[in-house]
């Protein structure tokens, strides 16, 4: 599997296996990550994903932090792609028989990096918390870097286990990533020169204790009352800031239809092409940790109810105030379900996929395996369930003029 993944990357460097296999003095106050002292292993376990162009061993002293060698990378992003070129180096390989996964153990991570290009370069790093595919990560950011032109960029970033425990198993701990702005350029030789060196965990004085706060309701798939659900919370957008959400306790002197908090989405006036639905989603991670990820289709689906609470603000009339609901399996590479909001004590027809204006409502459908809707077959997939659960997304698709939705109480509800 590992040799395969290795192929698909395309850009496994090739190394010459001379001059670098000084074996960095270890102190009991860091674990050293990267030295790339033993070149050969370190970069041939990282991964390149969103076109990140070229991964290679650098000799050259200047751009050696410590012992002999670093990394160059030159990350080429690619033009008109909105995606971030990321390099990652995993914590733990059987392969290359090492594990330092466990990041309980640390304080901080540490490392440095010359940009030999002659301008600011933003970055990002963290750790890899879910990898879906070869082509696909999940991060969870720890910091954000600004790396000086034609000079060593050092940095320290201190470890929020608590934060990084709602993304990942914090004693095991997939990679580190390294982040940047995507250069639009195709060829690594265009790409600016970045050397990578000395990545080390400040080692902590005992292994940080962190109990789960990742608890919910009975039921509850989302009722946003809990802090850390903030941070599983994202748009897609298909122009800039067509949707901008928050969590609140207010609108306009509106409250939540449950609870203090709810979410509100900002919906700003611009394309109006029905095709381009941004949404607003609950990630992956977040809804693979519902109780829907443990439903077994088969049996228990039909059981249960999903709801939740909608209210449209500032529409102009009623017509179009609709969200549609759309699950995705794990990678997104299947949209499972798309299901209307939809009253189901009125009939199926156009009317009532209308939420009415200027009071909270009840949305929500059950689950079955084939659900029909105006013409159109919709069908939960089993693929959904367990660990292929991926996001849950409100799509919107009127993006007139500028209004707002809210929603809260989204829940499963047992009717039989
Ligand atoms: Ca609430």
């Amino acid at each position: 599997m590992k040799f395969s993944k290795f192929l698909m990357m395309g850009f496994l460097p090739l190394f010459a296996l001379t001059g670098c296999n000084n074996t960095p003095s270890e102190n009991k106050d860091e674990t050293m990550f990267l030295s790339f002292e033993e070149g050969y292993n370190d970069l041939n376990s990282a991964v390149l994903i969103n076109y990140f162009g070229k991964a290679s061993l650098n000799t050259v002293p200047e751009f050696v932090k410590e012992g002999k060698c670093s990394a160059l990378l030159q990350p080429t992003g690619v033009y008109g792609v909105n995606r971030k070129p990321l390099i990652y180096f995993p914590l733990s390989s059987n392969l290359y028989n090492f594990n330092k996964g466990d990041i309980t153990k640390y304080d901080s991570v540490s490392f440095a990096i010359y940009n030999a290009s002659d301008r600011k370069i933003e970055g990002a790093t963290g750790f890899v918390s879910d990898v879906v595919s070869v082509y696909k990560v999940g991060t969870t950011k720890i910091g954000e870097m600004t790396l000086l032109p034609r000079q060593w960029n050092e940095f320290t970033f201190t470890i929020d286990h608590a934060y990084c425990n709602l993304f990942f198993n914090i004693q095991e701990a997939p990679g580190l990533y390294f982040e940047f702005e995507n250069m639009n350029v195709k060829d690594p030789s265009f790409a600016p020169s970045l050397y990578l060196d000395a990545v080390s965990f400040k080692n902590a004085a005992t292994p940080h204790v962190i109990h789960d706060d990742f608890v919910l309701e009975e039921n509850e798939i989302c009722d946003f009352e809990k802090d850390f659900q903030q941070y599983f919370l994202a748009c897609n957008n298909y122009f800039e800031d067509a949707l901008k959400f928050k969590i609140t306790d207010d609108v306009d002197g509106i409250k939540a239809s449950h609870g203090k908090k709810f979410l509100c989405i900002d919906v700003k006036a611009g394309s109006v092409a029905w095709a381009d639905w941004s949404s607003t989603f609950l990630t992956e991670r977040y809804m693979s940790r519902t109780k829907i990820a443990s439903l077994d289709l088969e049996e228990e689906a039909s059981q249960y109810r999903f709801e939740y609470d909608i209210r449209f603000v500032g529409t102009p009339n009623s017509d179009n105030n609709r969200v549609v609901t759309r699950f995705m399996t794990r990678g997104e590479t299947k949209s499972t379900l798309v299901v209307p909001c939809i009253d189901e004590s009125k009939p199926l027809d156009q009317e009532n996929i209308v939420a009415p204006e200027n009071e909270w409502c009840t949305m929500g459908f059950t689950f079955c395996k084939n659900y029909t809707f105006a013409g159109q077959n919709y069908c939960l997939d089993t693929n959904f369930t367990g660990v292929n659960t991926g996001k849950m997304e409100f799509s919107i698709g009127d993006l007139e003029y500028d209004y707002k939705i809210l929603i809260d109480n989204i829940k499963l509800v047992k009717i039989a």
